[in-house]
């Protein structure tokens, strides 16, 4: 397929990132109590910065936001326990006895365990660590905290750009990931939803209907449960069936479609694994059409490129040009778009992967 190279077709997506997303190194998942490798790696990103300077992208660097719409998408007490827990982990001496490196929670606070009683919260650093995470995939380490709230400035400056009219489609580089990570909650990778921080930038400025597209091949339950009430925000998402074993198992399913206010205005889309470009391309018609009956003003596109053939995150097994496919066909809504990072862990073909669907999206 045919890729911009040469400076005259240059990749006009402008590209924010900053710095601090490679200080987050999550070194492993505990997957069903084994340690394993971890796969969000900061390669990752620097990968797919140099494949967008090799199309011939800007990059610019983030700048420095405030707390302001942030605090709109999180609770003020997962963004504290983000901040210190590692910190706590360490004074507690954790990393030397039992010789835990990262924070990895033992114990979760869920609703059998609480029996109805209120959630307190206990000193001790092994027993908060269980405290807002959900899973023993999402471990925090020292630049954890640091590399999120990077991720969520690139976002945010995406937003500026977008709305200062700069460019119809701008994209943050944001890494970690953030479509699994809830107002009060994180896992999957995620620790800050920068795609929900960029919808309610967007709202901030000005933007009456935002809709979030996800096509990481997983099911964004973060961005879900955020907006779930919401009317103005639509959160529709195509992603491998969590019913069929995948990522996030519990959330994503075709009958979850919005309640109160937001009824109707989630859409969800859940594919069966093997499923390539054609039923893939076809449910993100079906959401693209409701963007538009939605009357959406502005775009968010939660851009996970797992669901690639060759990725061993998921099933699914789109192509390169599948990717592109989809840009055009969003960037033929015509919106104001900002493209956020979310997943993508083949490290041969994620850059070429993010290349092809900028290079749609901006037409
Ligand atoms: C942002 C994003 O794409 N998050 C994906 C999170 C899904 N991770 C679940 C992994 C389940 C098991 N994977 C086995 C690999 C063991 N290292
Ligand atoms: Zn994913």
């Amino acid at each position: 397929m045919d890729l911009p190279r040469s400076p005259a077709s240059s990749l006009q997506t402008p590209v924010v990132w900053s710095p601090d997303c490679l200080r987050h190194e999550p070194l492993a998942e505990i997957w069903l109590g084994v340690r394993t490798p971890g796969t969000e790696v900061a390669t990752r990103a620097t990968t797919i910065r140099s494949a967008l300077l090799a199309a011939g992208a800007s990059v610019i660097d983030a700048t420095a936001h405030d707390d302001t719409v942030l605090t709109r998408v999180h609770d003020v007490g997962v963004l504290e326990h983000l901040r210190t827990i590692y910190p706590a982990w360490v004074e507690a001496g954790l990393d030397v006895d039992p010789g835990q490196d990262r924070v990895v929670p033992y114990l979760f606070p869920t609703a059998g365990l609480l029996g109805g009683l209120p959630l307190r919260e206990p000193v001790a650093a092994h027993a908060r660590a269980g405290l807002y995470c959900y899973d023993t995939m999402t471990l925090v380490g020292p630049g954890t905290w640091e590399a999120a709230r990077g991720a969520v400035d690139a976002a945010l400056t995406a937003v500026d750009l977008v709305v200062g009219a700069q460019s119809r489609v701008a994209y943050a580089l944001c890494r970690p990931p953030g479509h699994h990570a809830g107002r009060d909650s994180f896992g999957g990778s995620c620790y800050l939803n920068n795609a929900a921080v960029a919808a309610e930038g967007l709202l901030a400025a000005g933007h009456v209907r935002v809709a979030v597209v996800d096509i990481d091949a997983h099911h964004g339950n973060g961005t879900q449960s955020l907006f779930y009430d919401r009317a103005d925000i639509f959160y529709g998402s195509l992603h491998v069936d969590p019913g069929a074993g995948w990522f996030p198992h519990y959330v994503g399913f075709a009958d979850e479609t919005g309640a109160g206010s937001g009824a109707g205005r989630t859409r969800n889309e859940p594919l069966a694994p093997g499923s390539g470009d054609g039923p893939w391309l076809a449910a993100l018609d079906r959401i693209a059409g409701a963007v538009s009956l939605f009357g959406a003003t502005a775009m968010v596109v939660s851009l996970g490129v797992d669901a690639a053939a060759d990725d061993p995150e998921s099933p699914l097994l789109v192509t390169t040009t599948g990717y592109h496919e989809a840009g055009l066909r969003l960037g033929a809504l015509g919106l104001p778009t900002v493209a956020v990072q979310e997943g993508g862990y083949h490290l041969d073909t994620i850059g070429e992967l993010v290349v092809a669907t900028l290079a749609g999206l901006c037409g």
